[in-house]
């Protein structure tokens, strides 16, 4: 980077009006990231050139969630250290610049950071991957505790200006609903792949009107009028729903959904239509994906444009349709999946909901020529009960229909999708999810990378993770091992050291350090964690002599605001950490801390620290998990239940330097009849205790209106649902004995670090490149182009 000092002078003057000198650290981050955006531009405009022609993939999704930009493209761009020297020598720090940039939170967890992998990892691998989503003004709500109750308050990470994205204005396409047309404003971020030789885009539509200011009610003096539409439309992307895994039928969502889709469709055929004058290529040229159901919009909208646009006749344009889509199936809660009510759609997008009524229609009779009828056929209908099912939706408009871990594919095939399957098991397939290798070890965890790269003798693990096989002959090497847990160690130090600053809780690196990091869900079972904490505090209290290894319980997590069950359980894990943290009598044999604002940027600290990762959620709900990989990535054994990825984890590194506990999916589906967990509640030790503390006055206060919610649903359950639905008490004792496992295991500490040597040796199928490479080969159908 030449002459970086100049640009960041120049900057500094044109953006601020001061020199450089009398910037603060925000500014100084905001000029280094606009001067690195300058060396980035030129690069960015000539590999969008390389890709003219070719067939392209683009990713749909409603959710990304990015996190921090500006080391992971100076470590993208192989001139991080370069960087660092040049800023050193005009005296700015740069780690203090790197923590004023803000995570861009726009997604609510797994689904939403998968996106983000995928585009690492397509760009690294020089794959056509464009991104399109929403520019939501507000991501992801910033979680604060008080007293122990979570508080949500508005995220807003563009109070500064995002230096990575640049406004497009003169590509601003018009979105139509029935009230008005809203005009799509979009920002492009470039996505910079390892090495820099491609350099794709992710582009997110904002809404804005066309009207921004209305004299006339100006001058009447109605200034709440004057400004009513502008406020309208930008309502539109103004907040991403905290939303997961459960759906919510607002109207403005479905707006989002629709506006960004066909924002995005429309940007597509225009450039289409610029070098070609019909749409015979338009599949060979382009694939989709639809990252869940939440674009699944997009069939009918193409549809649309085809036929009442571009005047294609309808089979020919149903053809390109489902040529060019494929869905991502991502969950298997029922809750999650979505349904519209159709009295919106007809409100909202009337002409999107006749071409949805015509598909609709159209199978029916494909069905009835097949010989369906009666409830056989009803079971296939996309339109019933005067709702929309964005699943079948997206089945049958796309060529493609995959889960994202075996089991969970599996499950789709055989179990909840059998029906879909039966008629058209060519479509079904399985991509198991991975991670970006990049983010989640190179730049989380440097120490541990460059140790890899010394062992190895090459960095090309960090475009090939499957070459990690290679550190298995050093599975014998105490010295190796003994550096492995010193790098550990170091990393627990810097993570507890953060979390003295942030939490004000005094932590021990030497204990270990055993977490448990996710969005707040039941059938995550943080619970079942607390619980076992809770056992474990009892038994210190009888005995504080009891020899155990001192354990750091960890938590992060955020609940979607209306979720009072997950709310409940977040306060109740911090009156546990209260509790305990506060009773002298157990001399910090145990601690817990529930870290606050769970985000992308806390998670980098977290996953690179751990000495246990916790992936306990109930078999068969879990569709894949992402978190449970970066745990892995960075050495770290699981305990987990036989769900999702885990299964393919513990496959590839042993069940043996695991811990796996719990019932298995065709356990649970053999005892759900008939089971009771007050059986397990009188007969399994210390688990009454445990339990009734949600309802004897252990934790007092105005939570115990929420704890007794909990409490009623293990045990008694409700009209709609049996009691534990998530089997937290029949797993209870399976858990606690898997924990006790790890208590004697880590005593071991060679035995111990082997564990961790091979779920790093054997992390390489986990990469999100894998994935990638599947995605592209298979579904996509694109080259790579260099
Ligand atoms: C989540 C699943 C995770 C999975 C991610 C990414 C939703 C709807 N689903 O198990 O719960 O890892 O998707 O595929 O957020």
């Amino acid at each position: 980077m030449n002459n970086m000092a100049d640009i960041m002078k120049r900057i500094s003057l044109s953006t601020f009006g001061k020199s450089l000198a009398d910037c603060n650290d925000k500014e100084k981050y905001i000029i280094l990231s606009k001067s690195v955006m300058e060396d980035i531009i030129p690069k960015w405009i000539d590999s969008e050139k390389k890709f003219e022609g070719k067939k392209r993939a683009y990713y749909f999704s409603a959710e990304y969630l990015m996190g921090r930009s500006l080391t992971n493209n100076l470590i993208n761009m192989k001139c991080k250290s370069e960087i660092e020297s040049i800023l050193k020598d005009m005296g700015i720090c740069y780690s203090s610049m790197e923590e004023q940039e803000e995570d861009a939170g726009l997604g609510n967890g797994g689904l939403g950071r998968l996106g983000a992998c995928f585009l690492d990892s397509a760009a690294t691998l020089d794959y056509p991957l464009t991104g399109y989503g929403i520019r939501y003004e507000f991501g992801l709500f910033k979680q604060l505790f008080k007293d122990g109750f979570q508080i949500e308050v508005g995220d807003d990470w563009l109070e500064y200006p995002d230096p990575w994205s640049i406004r497009k204005q003169s590509e601003s396409v018009r979105v139509s609903f029935a009230d008005g047309d809203i005009l799509a404003v979009p920002y492009d971020t470039p996505i910079i792949g390892y090495g820099q030789n491609t350099i794709n885009t992710l582009r997110l539509w904002k809404s804005e009107s066309f009207e921004k200011f209305n004299f006339r009610e100006f001058n009447d003096q109605n200034y709440d009028l004057s400004v009513k539409e502008k406020n309208d439309a930008e309502n539109i992307t103004k907040v991403l729903y905290p939303n997961d895994e459960y759906e919510e039928g607002k109207k403005l969502r479905l707006k989002q959904q629709y506006f960004f889709v066909s924002a995005s469709l429309q940007d597509l055929v225009r450039r289409h239509k610029a070098r070609y004058d019909n749409f015979d290529n338009f599949a060979q040229l382009h694939a989709i994906q639809l990252n869940d159901t939440h674009p699944a919009v997009a069939i009918p909208e193409l549809m649309r444009i085809l036929t009442e646009i571009q005047n294609i006749n309808w089979d020919k344009a149903w053809d390109i349709v489902t040529d060019v889509f494929a869905y991502t199936n991502h969950t298997l809660l029922a809750e999650a999946l979505e349904q519209w009510f159709t009295g919106f759609y007809k409100t909202l997008i009337p002409s999107v909901y006749r071409i949805i009524e015509k598909i609709n229609f159209q199978f029916v009779e494909e069905l009835r020529a097949k010989g369906f009828k009666g409830c056989e056929l009803d079971y296939y209908r996309i339109i019933s009960h005067d709702h929309i099912k964005m699943a079948w939706l997206a089945i049958y408009g796309s060529k493609s229909i995959n889960g994202v871990s075996q089991l969970h594919s599996d499950i789709l095939k055989y179990k909840e999708l059998n029906n879909w399957y039966k008629l058209s098991p060519q479509k079904f397939n399985n991509k198991t999810n991975g991670i970006t290798q990049r983010r989640w070890l190179l730049k989380s965890n440097p120490e541990l990378s460059d140790f890899i790269t010394e062992l190895l003798g090459s960095e090309d693990w960090i475009t090939d993770l499957g070459q990690l096989k290679n550190l298995e002959r050093f599975i014998d090497d105490e010295g190796v091992l003994n550096r492995f847990l010193e790098i550990k160690f170091t990393k627990k130090k810097q993570l507890a050291d953060y979390i003295l600053e942030k939490e004000k809780i005094e932590i021990d690196p030497n204990s270990i350090f055993d977490i448990q990091i996710k969005r707040l869900h039941e059938y995550k079972r943080q619970l079942l964690n607390a619980f076992n904490i809770l056992d474990l505090y009892f038994k210190l209290k009888e005995n504080p002599d009891l020899d155990i290894v001192p354990r750091t319980f960890i938590f992060g997590a955020k609940a979607a605001p209306g979720y009072v069950i997950a709310k409940g359980i977040i306060k109740y894990i911090n009156d546990i950490k209260q509790l305990i943290n506060n009773d002298s009598e157990i001399s910090g044999k145990i601690k817990v801390v529930f870290v606050e604002n769970y985000n992308v940027s806390y998670a980098e600290r977290l996953f690179s620290a751990a000495d246990v990762s916790e992936q306990i959620s109930t078999a068969g709900k879990e569709a894949s998990g992402t978190g449970n990989m970066k745990f892995m990535l960075n050495g770290t054994p699981t305990l987990g239940t036989y769900d999702g990825a885990n299964i393919e984890m513990v496959k590839e590194a042993g069940e043996q330097n695991n811990f796996i506990f719990g019932l298995r999916t065709e356990d649970i589906e053999e005892i759900t009849q008939n089971y009771n967990p007050r059986q397990e509640y009188e007969t399994v030790s210390g688990l009454k205790r445990v339990v009734d503390t949600l309802i004897d006055g252990t934790f007092v206060g105005i939570s115990a209106c929420m704890y007794m919610e909990i409490y009623k649903s293990l045990l008694d359950g409700t009209n709609w649902r049996r009691p534990d639905v998530y089997f937290v008490m029949k797993d209870f004792e399976s858990y606690r004995n898997a924990q006790q496992n790890i208590n004697d295991a880590f005593k071991d500490r060679i035995g111990w670090a082997k564990k961790c040597w091979r779920n790093l040796a054997n992390a390489g199928k986990f990469s999100s490149d894998r994935t990638i490479e599947q995605y592209a080969r298979e579904i996509w159908d694109i080259e790579k182009v260099y």
